[in-house]
């Protein structure tokens, strides 16, 4: 197994000396301005859309409706999700309307497109378009609207419910509830959240009439995600269509998808004959970016008279919002159910995940997708157990924890668990969090007025997939002999410019500083593959540059040979130079490049591809807080995170993203929550005044530390790491919020655990 060790970010100098290059920064000649005109109520039917004054007004080239891009026969990206649901179900994907046709269901909805010659036109414009709505009741909560009497989203959709997604089995599970001598039960909601990325979303469209080309300047996850959901919306062959994203500005998962907004712009320069700009607002990412989490989890955890668990079942409401994005089914049924049981031997388990359609902002994969949903439930239900039992939370653990002996770990699904030490894990950060002085730190907290609270959470991860079978790369070499590297990764602060180049470098035996990367190129060769989701990256793209770096090495080695006059088989390759064993010939495998790269007919080029990689990185977090009672606010004393990521490529990176994961869970549990009035279906929380983001001062010093055992199934040995902070986090402090809060009797409340909130339980619990 390799390991590379380096510090710095090569992209760095260039990001924050402002030299960046984001969608906004891409500009055409005789670009005119895109403005969306969107829904400013949640449900309604469109009786007449009148342009005609807006249409005269300066500056105005062409103003698009949901009858334009209908008769262009736009529509929806084809959903994931293949396999059958409950009773043979198929997922039920209403047909988009990436303009407004004949109804609007969310607020927020784009409804008409306005290009101008300057933005302010088409803003100006945009006010001038009458609208006759004819308002229709709306439904924001997913449970209300699969009420027999809810408002439907769609006439044909019964009960707005698109998919029942059962898994597990039903009977053995319930015959093990049966037997069971303790049933601990919770429903938790995981709120909606706004994914918000510093670069809101942005497209540049051009269409190239001579050329017949589509050339769209979006921020993007990966290549072929964006161009083969453009591609399927709007049926424009992908080899038509190139998109170009250099820097972006954080992705989360939510910048994947080729949004409704990149279809009609598309259209508008195709008709207009312009390229079209838009940047959109901080309001519009908040109304229009596809949203994360919105589900409502309920678990119940059977256990016998000693602790052991016998059995577990689910049932999920998943909020879909108004239309399907292409992730969000996926990631709220199969994947979850792969590690239902987390990290502990629960022989037996049933789920069923309810998806139901609301007047609401679609919902996608958001960082960790839905694997915090499981984390955080069933490590709520652990804790609770251990509680409703008087047992301890940490033995208890111990008790149910996979062994280390049991993996390759199958689970009641099927799912293979490749390695794992959860018993490890736990061990080292209890050592590491000084576990077990907690109490002296509870009782000194106490004699201050503040209550402390502790956790522990031991989590699993899935890492990797996707759509792609095959995860391919290439490595072409110029005159110069330096290697260019070609993925369809979409890195959107992840590292991947620093990493890869290190990881190539490390095979050829070339200084990475020679080595580039050309992410998502696309002038570059076409690549089998999925972008930058599910922390696979590093296996997956990574994985596949080892490999086709090893194919380098070896076609070197008998150009080499040619070259040096001897069979390939006596000569040997070490770091970067082709030697004949026992004599002082050699040639640098740079040399053998430019010799290549004069000579067409035997280029040092390759292209490799491997197959998808999965891995299932595990963690234990140890979490302490205290809550002021008098203020109802939260300070996180002590964070320690032990993780076992497979082999770490780059420790500052694989830090950085832990990091970072953590405070995205931190926002889920302390501050964020999107929310809907639920009588107008507005969003309440449609900007930064209402929705509270984390800051710095909310995080402590968090000790971080690997616990690797190499992944079994990529080259690398790595696993994910970009998800793992989010998914640990989640129960992480939730579990020690509710500690802190026990003493009280308090064993539930909703999130955010914002002060208000806590304010309130603690002054309830206490009359
Ligand atoms: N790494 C490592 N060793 C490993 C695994 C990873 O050193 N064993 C390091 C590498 O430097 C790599 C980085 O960690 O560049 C992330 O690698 P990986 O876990 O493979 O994840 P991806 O590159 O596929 O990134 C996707 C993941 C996801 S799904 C979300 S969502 C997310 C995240 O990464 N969004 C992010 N991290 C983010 N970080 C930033 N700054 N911005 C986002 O939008």
């Amino acid at each position: 197994m390799m390991s590379v060790h380096f510090h710095g970010r090569r992209e760095d100098y260039r990001l924050v000396t402002g030299q960046g290059k984001y969608a906004s920064d891409w500009n055409i000649p005789n670009q005119a301005y895109g403005f969306f005109l969107r829904a400013d109520r949640a449900h309604a039917l469109i009786r007449s859309i009148d342009v005609s004054a807006a249409l005269a007004m300066p500056g105005v080239i062409r103003i698009l409706t949901g009858a334009d891009t209908k008769a262009a026969g736009i529509g929806s990206i084809p959903s994931i999700v293949k396999f059958p649901g409950k009773d043979g179900m198929s997922l039920i994907s209403p047909r988009r309307q990436v303009l407004a046709e004949d109804r609007v269901r969310y607020v927020g909805q784009e409804v008409a497109l306005i290009v101008a010659d300057t933005l302010a036109q088409a803003q100006d414009a945009a006010e001038a378009i009458i609208i006759d709505y004819e308002d229709l009741a709306p439904v924001i909560d997913a449970d209300k609207a699969m009420q027999a009497d809810a408002p439907r989203l769609y006439d044909e959709i019964e009960r707005n419910r698109v998919y029942v997604y059962e898994y597990g089995s039903k009977d053995q599970t319930e015959a093990a509830f049966a037997k069971a001598h303790h049933v601990t039960t919770l429903e938790l909601d995981a709120p909606r959240m706004v994914g918000n990325p510093m670069e809101p979303k942005a497209c540049l469209a051009h269409y190239d009439a001579a050329a017949d080309l589509y050339d769209l300047y979006v921020p993007s996850q990966g290549i072929n995600m964006m161009r083969g959901g453009f591609s399927a919306a709007t049926s424009i062959p992908p080899e038509k269509i190139r998109i170009h994203a250099h820097d972006v500005g954080g992705g989360f998962g939510i910048r994947g998808e080729a949004y409704s907004e990149y279809c009609t712009l598309a259209l508008a320069s195709r008709l207009s004959g312009r390229p079209v700009k838009w940047v959109s607002t901080r309001s519009e990412t908040f109304v229009s970016d596809h949203h994360g989490r919105a589900a409502k989890l309920r678990g119940e955890l059977a256990l016998d008279q000693e602790g052991r668990f016998l059995a577990i079942r689910f049932h999920w409401t998943v909020n879909c919002g108004a239309y399907l994005s292409g992730p969000g089914p996926f990631i709220n049924t199969l994947p979850p159910s792969m590690h239902g049981v987390n990290v502990y031997t629960i022989p037996t388990l049933y789920g069923v995940h309810d998806l139901a359609l609301t007047n609401t902002t679609p919902t996608t994969a958001y960082r960790g997708a839905a694997r915090p949903n499981v984390s955080y439930l069933v490590e709520r239900l652990v804790d609770e157990a251990a509680h409703e039992m008087k047992m301890d939370r940490i033995a208890l653990r111990r008790l149910n924890a996979i062994p280390k002996e049991a993996y390759p770990y199958k689970t009641p699904v099927g799912s293979e668990y490749d390695s794992g030490d959860p018993l490890g894990l736990l061990d080292m950060a209890l050592q590491k969090a000084d576990y077990q002085n907690f109490e002296k730190r509870r009782a000194q907290a106490l004699s201050r007025g503040r209550l402390r609270g502790v956790s522990c959470c031991l989590f699993v991860e899935p890492a990797g997939g996707g759509a792609s079978p095959v995860e391919e790369t290439a490595i072409k070499f110029g005159e110069s002999g330096n290697p260019i590297l070609y993925t369809v990764s979409g890195a959107s602060g992840q590292g991947h410019e620093t990493v890869y180049p290190h990881i190539v470098a490390d095979v050829l035996g070339i200084d990475a500083q020679d080595i580039t990367l050309r992410a998502s190129d696309p002038f570059g060769p076409v690549l089998r593959g999925d972008g930058t989701i599910g922390s696979r990256s590093t296996m997956a793209h990574g994985g596949s540059l080892i490999m086709s770096a090893r194919e380098v090495v070896r076609k070197g080695q008998e150009m080499a040979a040619q070259h040096l006059e001897v069979a390939a088989a006596d000569i040997e390759f070490e770091k970067g130079v082709y030697r004949v064993a026992g004599t002082d010939l050699s040639i640098s495998l740079k040399e053998v490049a430019r010799l290549s790269a004069l000579d067409p007919s035997r280029p040092l080029d390759v292209q490799e591809a491997m197959p998808s990689p999965r891995a299932f990185p595990t963690g234990c977090h140890i979490a302490e807080v205290e809550i002021d009672p008098e203020t109802g606010l939260t300070d996180i004393m002590r964070y320690t995170a032990v993780d076992d990521c497979g082999n770490i490529i780059n420790h500052t990176l694989a830090e950085g993203q832990v990091h970072g994961g953590i405070v995205q869970g931190l926002g889920q549990i302390f501050h964020e929550a999107a929310i809907y009035d639920e009588t107008s279906g507005q969003l309440l929380t449609a900007s930064f005044m209402d929705y509270t983001m984390p800051r710095a001062s909310d995080v402590c010093h968090l000790d971080l530390y690997d616990r690797p055992i190499p992944a079994p199934n990529n080259p690398l040995g790595a696993k994910g790491v970009g998800e793992a902070g989010t998914t640990g986090a989640v129960p992480t402090l939730a579990n020690a919020v509710i500690d802190a809060l026990r003493p009280l009797g308090i064993n539930h409340i909703d999130l955010p655990y914002n002060p208000a909130r806590l304010w309130q339980a603690i002054h309830r619990a206490k009359g």
